[in-house]
């Protein structure tokens, strides 16, 4: 399997089933594809899918858009449980796994992602703010009432986890306040050998692109847990 993705320091989209795939063990070599470059448009067309990566590569069978990737590889490997075995849970999270992919618009505006850096706490407007409060709310809703088998919302790593992974960084690389509640949580992620190795590739990158240049002053560099 071939998973297509765009640069680790900034591809929230990528890092979701790059995440997924690599935590459930599912073997798969990586096509990166640098944003902003001239080679960006003619590589991810020649793969004859969507628009924007992620995209599977799975023998003739070719998926884009990240949540039909997760549903994929959850057909083509039952065993690895892609969503929670219990039906209640998984409804659960296929719902906020929904939600993420649609929703969201404000935080993932004011805050794209950027694993390299942590910037200064500042106000980022009032729909930011809510958009963070209804996350800790849907994370701390999946814990507790789902999680008890693990430090994921629903236990073990899910899909859920992985559509959620880049609004965990972005809560640490913009200095957002949210709910202490959920830190334990974001640790767990960020601690995952997973995501460990896409933040040190994300480290290595040659590249940047315009919003990491733009005029933000830095806090240091972006929070990993000890
Ligand atoms: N809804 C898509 C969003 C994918 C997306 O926007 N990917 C970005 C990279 S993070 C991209 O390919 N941007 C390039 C472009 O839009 O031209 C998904 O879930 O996969």
């Amino acid at each position: 399997m071939k998973l297509v993705i765009a640069n680790k320091a900034y591809s929230s989209w990528s890092l979701r089933p790059w995440i997924l795939m690599s935590m459930l063990e599912i073997p798969f070599e990586e096509d990166v594809i640098p944003l902003d470059t001239p080679e960006f448009r003619p590589r991810v067309d020649a793969y004859k899918a969507g628009s924007t990566v992620p995209i599977l590569v799975d023998g003739d069978v070719t998926v884009w858009e990240s949540l039909a990737i997760m549903e994929y590889l959850a057909d083509r490997f039952p065993d690895r449980g892609v969503w929670p075995a219990d039906p209640a849970a998984r409804a659960f999270a296929r719902t906020i796994s929904s939600e993420m992919h649609a929703g969201f618009r404000a935080l993932r505006a004011a805050c794209p992602m950027n694993v390299r850096k942590r910037h200064p706490a500042k106000d980022r407007g009032e729909a930011v703010t809510k958009d963070v409060e209804r996350v800790t709310h849907l994370w701390r809703t999946a814990r507790e009432r789902f999680g008890a088998g693990g430090p994921f919302l629903f236990g073990a790593f899910s899909a859920a986890d992985a559509m959620f992974a880049p609004v965990v960084t972005r809560l640490l690389t913009y200095s957002l306040p949210f709910d202490l509640a959920v830190r334990p949580y974001m640790d767990a992620v960020l601690g995952t050998p997973a995501f460990r190795a896409w933040h040190a590739a994300a480290m290595a990158e040659p590249w940047t692109v315009a919003h990491d240049e733009a005029d933000e002053p830095l806090a240091g560099p972006f929070p990993l847990p000890a």
